[in-house]
């Protein structure tokens, strides 16, 4: 594919131009990817900052100026107009778009990161040295063991091939399958973490023995301090298109076994998949050389997180203006589910508007997933501006006891469900009794509304899939139980600021986008002419 986009670019250009391929035979015959010339090396940019204080502005005249350029650009008379929000330093990434084609060609290689620096990067160089970040692993995970791609072919005929249909067994990183990465005794590391595979979550086991980390961002954008002190050592999810900055800090003594040195991580699309998926290994470290002083910077986490910009405060219920719905469902509105099948609110992609926000308004979506033939929560993924997650309802949620463990049920010995669809039972510590025969608004989350502080900023967010519920009435017809279908949903808030103009919001199994499971967002700068002046 690239040799082919090579000739036409030297058709269209002449001779001389800049080939994608090959830059260096040699890295190539190691195993090399073509992705690892066009997509892991990282171009970094620096952009405009926004330097207010706090946010909102107070006053126009304070704010910066220039215009944020859209996908589509906003009408030409907006020059000037101020920036409001502005772009967060940090781990980003770019893949092939073109609708129908996006889930073959990202899962060819078309994919790449690149990061935005800024005073997080500053902050972290001040801590462990001077250029220091641009030292540090850029990780580019992709998938090679779903179809459709070309190392993992179908049978002839079209039929599914050795390993064509399934969710795994391989992600690359960089091209490279199961990487050595190199750390020096008691040395600390910042890697950026990029999903981009076109279907699978990869789910972090948590740090390897001995080894501890700290995370630093999601999506692109820094966490606040609060955040940074709480997530250590914790496993993650990242779906397809998340992101994660993390500090990795190695044991002082090499491994005894190289399992030991080895990140493992769960390809999952839901987490239902978790119980049954094996771990694999995605990378390994190799503890090499002078050990770092334990005294040293480079030998501990920066004590604080970067300087926070104000601008990525988080929204309160009083910011909100405006509310949307949108249903992800496999399969017809009301119809039989079917898993081939994607819509957002009934529709396939048609090159429609499925979204209207006025520019410069903050929204409060509940995104809900009509999924039950087979449990896929998908990854709801947004372009342009980052959301907060302020409420999540799984209705397959397992219970935990309070140390985060499984409630076993001492009769079937399975897991016991949060969310009880059945009265009259006696409900155990932390389960949540919904009426299956009651209006659809109240399957939600039991106790009181939460409240949304220190907020993580997303791009891409899970929704976990519905679950159909048996309930104890008989369909006098059928003489079967009543099923009733649970959608699964979660409610995000964002700024839309900035930026006027369309752009796509989508599922991340590309698959699912290429076959319809996508619609355009406007942001009009404008009101319409009934609006009160
Ligand atoms: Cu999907």
């Amino acid at each position: 594919m690239l040799k082919e986009y090579d000739t036409q670019l030297e058709k269209n250009y002449g001779p001389g131009v800049r080939k994608l391929w090959p830059i260096d035979e040699a890295q190539l015959k190691q195993g090399a990817w073509p992705q690892y010339y066009i997509g892991s090396f990282p171009f970094c940019y620096r952009l405009p900052q926004y330097t207010e204080s706090i946010w909102p502005p107070t006053k126009p005249s304070m704010q910066m100026g220039g215009m944020g350029s859209a996908e589509m650009p906003g009408d030409g008379d907006l020059g000037g107009r101020p920036l409001i929000m502005g772009q967060s330093p940090g781990t980003h990434w770019y893949h092939a778009h073109k609708h129908g084609s996006t889930a073959i060609n990202v899962a060819n290689g078309m994919t790449g990161a690149f990061i935005i620096e800024g005073k997080y990067d500053d902050d972290l160089n001040n801590w462990y040295g001077d250029g220091w970040t641009r030292t540090q692993p850029v990780l580019v995970i992709n998938q090679l063991g779903v179809s459709p791609n070309l190392m993992r072919k179908p049978a002839s005929g079209g039929g599914p091939g050795p390993g064509s249909q399934d969710k795994g067994p391989d992600f690359s990183i960089n091209g490279q399958l199961k990487p050595v990465i190199q750390m020096q005794p008691g040395e600390v590391q910042m890697w950026r973490i990029v999903n981009t595979s076109g279907r699978a979550g990869a789910y972090f086991l948590g740090p390897p023995k001995g080894f501890q980390w700290k995370q630093l961002a999601q999506d692109g954008v820094q966490f606040n301090d609060a955040n940074y002190q709480s997530h250590v050592n914790q496993p993650f999810l990242l779906a397809a298109g998340n992101r994660a900055d993390i500090l990795v800090k190695a044991p002082t003594t090499p491994c005894t076994n190289p399992s030991d040195c080895s990140v493992m991580v769960k390809n999952e699309v839901d987490p239902q998949d978790l119980t049954s998926a094996s771990p694999l290994t995605l990378l390994s470290v190799n503890i090499t050389g002078q050990p770092v002083d334990p005294k040293s910077n480079a030998g501990n986490f920066i004590p604080n997180a970067p300087y926070f910009p104000p601008f990525l405060k988080d929204i309160g219920k009083d910011e909100v203006t405006g509310t949307k719905t949108l249903l992800f469902a496999a399969g017809p509105p009301g119809g039989t589910p079917n898993p081939a099948q994607q819509t957002i609110d009934g529709k396939k992609f048609d090159g429609e508007v499925g979204a209207v926000v006025l520019l410069n308004k903050v929204e409060e979506w509940k995104i809900m997933n009509a999924t039950y033939a087979a449990p896929i929560s998908h990854p709801f993924h947004i372009h342009i501006n980052p959301f907060q997650i302020v409420e999540v309802f799984d209705p397959n949620q397992i219970l935990t006891d309070k140390n985060g463990k499984p409630v076993i049920d001492p009769i079937s010995k399975k897991p016991v469900n949060k969310y009880v669809f059945q009265g009259g039972i006696h409900l155990l510590p932390g389960q949540c009794y919904l009426d299956p025969f009651a209006a659809p608004e109240t399957w939600k989350p039991c106790g009181p509304e939460p409240v949304n502080k220190n907020g993580i900023w997303w791009d891409v967010f899970p929704i976990p899939s519905g679950r159909t519920v048996t309930t104890v009435k008989m369909d006098p017809n059928t003489k079967n139980p009543v099923t009733v279908n649970v959608p699964g949903y979660f409610k995000m808030r964002s700024r839309f600021v900035d930026y006027p103009g369309f752009y796509v919001l989508h599922c991340h199994i590309l698959a699912h986008e290429d076959r319809g499971m996508m619609t355009i967002v406007e942001v009009t700068p404008v009101r319409t002419p009934y609006s009160h002046h």
